[in-house]
């Protein structure tokens, strides 16, 4: 994934002319696409295929290998980018880094309150995870700058950061700690002028780096 804006957007909407309309409108402003299960599991998997790219497929895999690689083998036509869970093991993400054929980021720690306390006492071992399975790149928290920063220190991996606007995280805030691209739904989506929202979020990345 190219960074140029280093803002995302994440379309958690299963609407698929919404989906259009809103990606049409932020072009130019943001670098990539993430879907997630709304989308896909109401529109079927070809639709990604009339979004522009990149696309990231937000499946969030976390199963056993043979499992993740039958997933990761539907996906794999339709989307350039996967997000994969790396809490199921070394050998699970590393079927998915295997199984397809772009780029595979891995959740180290999520952004709402409740990770807390599954994640931080963990983070180091999911990043060596991402790490020593051949990840491009984690997802940090930008509810947490502090993880992005340990995050990026540890791994040296792209971190990718959700959880700025709607969550509470400042976008400004998670890029000085590290963050390579934002990730953000809401704030965009949902926004009367969705194209005006991420042209603001895009200028405001910009002026902090
Ligand atoms: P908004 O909160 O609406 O900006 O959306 C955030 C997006 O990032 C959603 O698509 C979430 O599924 C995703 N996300 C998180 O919010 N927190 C995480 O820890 C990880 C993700 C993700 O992997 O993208």
């Amino acid at each position: 994934m190219k960074r140029e804006t280093g803002l995302i957007l994440a379309l958690d909407l299963s609407d698929g002319e919404r989906c259009l309309r809103v990606a049409s409108a932020v072009e130019g402003h943001i670098d990539a696409v993430k879907v997630n299960y709304p989308l896909v599991l109401s529109q079927g998997v070809e639709f990604l295929d009339e979004l522009p790219g990149p696309l990231i497929a937000d499946l969030k895999v976390a199963d056993v290998p043979n499992t993740n690689r039958l997933i990761c083998e539907e996906v794999d036509p339709h989307a350039d980018c996967l997000i994969a869970h790396a809490f199921p093991g070394e050998d699970s993400l590393r079927t998915c880094v295997e199984a397809f054929d772009g780029e595979v980021y891995t959740v180290v720690e999520m952004s709402h309150p409740g990770a807390e306390a599954v994640f931080a006492g963990n983070r180091d071992l999911l990043a060596d995870i991402a790490v020593d399975a051949g990840a491009d790149g984690v997802v940090a928290p930008a509810t947490r700058p502090r993880s992005i920063t340990a995050v990026k220190e540890r791994t040296g991996l792209t971190v990718l950061s959700p959880g700025v606007g709607a969550q509470g995280g400042s976008p400004g805030a998670a890029v000085e700690a590290g963050a390579d691209f934002l990730i953000v739904g809401r704030s965009i989506y949902d926004a009367d002028d969705p194209g005006g929202a991420a042209e603001k979020i895009a200028s405001g990345i910009a002026d902090r780096l």
